[in-house]
Order: structure tokens, then sequence, then C-alpha cells
């Protein structure tokens, strides 16, 4: 299992923050998805052999948001 962090903009408000959970969570090998308003960061563990940070960057990108 790997661990990776990276900012997230755009959210402003907890719905944001669910919507974006919802979209690392639905990415196929993503175990747990910690996403913080505040912080505007996301903290995710995956399995590197399903899924990669490239691809859990572009379901945030597709839900709206911007992954940095
Ligand atoms: Mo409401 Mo959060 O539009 O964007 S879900 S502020």
């Amino acid at each position: 299992m790997e661990r990776a962090e990276f900012g997230v903009k755009g959210m402003t408000c907890d719905h944001c923050v669910m919507t974006v959970t919802k979209a690392l969570k639905g990415v196929e090998g993503v175990k747990l998805a910690e996403v913080s308003l505040a912080e505007e960061r996301a903290k995710v563990t995956f399995d590197p052999t399903k899924a990669s940070l490239e691809q859990l960057k572009e379901a945030v990108n597709q839900a709206g948001y911007q992954a940095l």
C-alpha cells in the first residue's frame, strides 16, 4: 500500500470535501481517502499495482477541482 498527499484547490464547503472524497474512493485500488478543506489537501492510501498518483489527481480534476 502506498500513501500519497497532494494539494486540492477549489473546495469551499464540506459538500465539496465529500465530492472529492467520493471521487478518490471511486478509483479502483484506493483504500483510504482523507480530504481537508482547511489544509486544501488530500491524503490517499492506495494499492500502487491498481492505481497511480496521476489517476488520483485525474479523478479530482474530473470532479471539478484542481489537484496540485
Ligand atoms: Mo456548494 Mo461546495 O456549490 O462547492 S458544494 S460550495
